[in-house]
């Protein structure tokens, strides 16, 4: 398969990349390293450094033996993600392209406006593109699990459900309530791509519902020099990568709230699995797929336990904080989200968290001065109710 990876500098794009690489793929990516950007504009930075993309892509050739293909742009920009797609023509696009931090959209309305408006624009173009190139492309997108919100209904795993509204039933798409303006970006994605793939009969969609990844490795992941970004403050950071550092700095773990937010995680390793297994089983031309993608539940403070667990046992003093949760968030609440899909197309998830998070502790480990500097960007500043 021919591959083009929108936002391959990213957490999930590098190694996505690394792995259909590996696995006979041709990678083509774009990326226009905003996140590198965002996360120095709140004073943060990648745990592990990272190279430039034109250094990785050397790095994956020396090896991993493999060659792809790397263009600095954006996504937003028409013209360029054209001529980008036409020259190409690939099997499938990858869209991670998008701003996916919930505190960042949340910092202030210019940083909601700006996340609404690179992310369904982008989405959008994509969309432009594979309608004008080549309307067989499969288009994998990144969504969010966060779409749905935390029901208390179980999550089914399907666009449509049938409900009865007044009295009267009627199909309708399942119900989502986004928890910042960055969810609600996801959602507008989400019923763009539907309604362009009912208009056109023609577009082929995995719009995946993926759960928070944490993780510092894969196969893959072989070299320093292979790392993919690991962000670990307030606004990029998600919890368990967060807790990870926390524990090796002797940073109380930044536990929101009551701790009851639950939700699906899986490893970085299981996303490339899932992500790997959905572009090579794509659905029937013309068809809208929807894929649910997490391994195991949690709540917050459970995570917070095995963190600290893992932590002590390597010989770290973890602490347990509590801190006023900067969110609006519904903190305990029933979570119980289907997931069908994957498994039916062979995915098993390798790795567990309290295994993995040890794992990542000892990775992390050797860059504790470097993650020392970088102390003052943990704690939570972004609030989401301003007064
Ligand atoms: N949380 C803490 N302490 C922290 C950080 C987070 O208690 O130090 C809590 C949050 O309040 C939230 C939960 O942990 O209830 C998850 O937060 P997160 O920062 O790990 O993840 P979130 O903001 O939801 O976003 C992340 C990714 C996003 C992806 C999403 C999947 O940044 O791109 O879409 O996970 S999901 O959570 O299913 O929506």
């Amino acid at each position: 398969m021919k591959v083009l990876i929108l936002g391959i500098d990213g957490y999930l794009g590098w190694p996505l990349a690394l792995r259909l690489a590996r696995r006979g793929h041709e990678v083509i990516g774009i990326d226009n390293l905003s996140t590198r950007k965002f996360s120095q504009e709140v004073g943060a930075d990648s745990a592990f450094p990272l190279p430039e993309p034109e250094e990785r892509v050397k790095e994956a050739k020396k090896h991993l033996g493999v060659d792809i293909t790397f263009y600095k742009g954006d996504v937003t920009d028409y013209p360029f993600l054209k001529e980008i797609v036409s020259k190409h023509k690939p099997d499938a696009i990858v869209h991670f392209a998008e701003q996916r931090s919930a505190p960042y959209s949340m910092i202030d309305m210019d940083h909601s406006v700006f996340t609404v408006i690179n992310n369904e624009v982008g989405t959008l173009r994509v969309i432009q593109a594979i309608l004008e190139v080549d309307p067989t492309i499969h288009l994998l997108k990144m969504g969010t699990m966060g779409e749905y919100g935390t029901p208390s209904f179980n999550i089914p795993e399907s666009i449509y459900v049938d409900a009865i509204v007044n009295g009267m039933k009627d199909r309708i798409i399942v119900p989502r309530k986004g928890s910042s303006i960055y969810h609600i970006t996801k959602i507008h994605d989400t019923d763009f791509i539907l309604y362009f793939n009912e208009i056109s009969k023609e577009l082929t969609v995995t719009d995946i519902m993926q759960g928070p990844v944490y993780g510092t490795r894969t196969e893959e992941i072989i070299e320093e020099t292979l790392r993919t970004r690991f962000d670990f403050d307030e606004v990029w950071g998600t919890v368990v990568n967060r807790f990870c550092v926390e524990a090796i700095i002797g940073q109380p773990l930044t536990v929101y709230g009551k701790g009851g937010q639950t939700r699906g995680f899986l490893s970085l390793e299981d996303s490339m699995q899932a992500l790997t297994l959905l572009l090579e089983h794509p659905p029937k031309q013309g068809e809208y797929r929807v894929a649910n993608q997490f391994a195991e539940i949690y709540s917050v403070r459970q995570i917070a336990q095995i963190v600290k667990k893992a932590g002590e046992e390597l010989g770290l003093d973890v602490q347990i904080g509590n801190y006023p949760n900067p969110r609006v968030e519904a903190e305990e609440h029933y979570y119980n989200p289907e997931i069908k899909i994957l498994p039916s197309l062979g995915f098993y998830p390798k790795k567990r968290l309290p295994e993995e998070v040890k794992i990542m502790i000892k990775d992390l480990l050797p860059y504790k001065e470097r993650l020392e500097r970088y102390r003052h960007v943990i704690p939570p500043k972004t609030k989401w109710r301003k007064k």
